[in-house]
């Protein structure tokens, strides 16, 4: 039995991580029976969520797990599609991945109000007495990710224009299709669907849910993609 170890639902998504809303949604393609568990960063090989844990082989990072699933188990994420339009969804998932991801990051820990619908709720747990020392430190090392990855030195237009930039390019790409790449769901869903339901997720405030919502073909996408993996809803299964 595999064990995929994320952060827990939340904000109206799978997970607060995209990773982990990927990786569960490639579990379920690959329909192998799977369990959800609450992770422990510090136990977590890579020190990030996800990993998963196959009867004592834990391995990290969402696209390391799809390889392993691909590897060891034969699952197919490849839809049938052709290695240009393979390829295609490749830049797509590497685009959420590494691009649209940090402006998530950025409006979820960097705009106060969003930060206290949000992340707070991960630290309501620790001591009131370390609470804002903690809080704190792990805000400054969000703000030198960012500043490292260099969205953190634009400001928040320029970085707002950039992620909508992303989001409508996913709309056009996707265009009339019913999956990124054509008829058949393939694993650039998992991932191109888990980012959109991030950045759609109403309880941030902020350019993106709008981004998304003024895309009907985007937003009949992610109801798709909700309809066929998560059929009973989001409640913890
Ligand atoms: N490349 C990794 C990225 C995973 C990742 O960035 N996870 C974040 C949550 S979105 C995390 O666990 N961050 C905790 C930390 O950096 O301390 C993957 O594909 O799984």
């Amino acid at each position: 039995m595999i064990t995929l170890y994320g952060f827990g639902r939340a904000f109206g998504n799978a997970d607060p991580s995209a990773f982990v809303g990927k990786t569960e949604v490639l579990l379920k393609m690959s329909g192998l029976p799977f369990t959800l568990k609450r992770g422990n960063l510090r136990k977590s090989p890579k020190g990030k969520l996800p990993y998963i844990d196959d009867n004592g082989m834990v391995v990290s990072d969402s696209n390391f797990i799809r390889a392993y699933l691909e590897e060891k188990y034969g699952i197919d994420f490849n839809g049938g599609y052709s290695p240009a339009e393979r390829a295609a969804g490749l830049a797509f998932e590497r685009m959420c991945e590494d691009h649209l991801y940090w402006a998530i990051v950025e409006v979820r820990w960097l705009v106060e109000e969003n930060f206290k619908a949000g992340p707070a709720q991960f630290f309501k747990t620790l001591p009131a007495l370390v609470r804002p020392f903690i809080v704190r430190m792990i805000l400054r090392n969000v703000k030198k990710n960012l500043h490292v990855q260099g969205f953190g030195r634009h400001d928040r237009a320029d970085i707002e224009r950039l992620a909508i930039a992303d989001i409508d390019a996913i709309a056009d790409f996707l265009g009339d299709k019913p999956y990124l790449l054509g008829a058949r769901p393939s694993g650039a869903d998992a991932t191109v669907f888990s980012f959109l339901h991030s950045a759609q997720s109403p309880v941030f405030t902020g350019p993106y849910p709008a981004a998304v919502n003024r895309h009907p073909n985007l937003v009949a996408y992610i109801d798709r993609m909700l309809a066929t993996y998560y059929p009973d809803g989001l409640a913890r299964t």
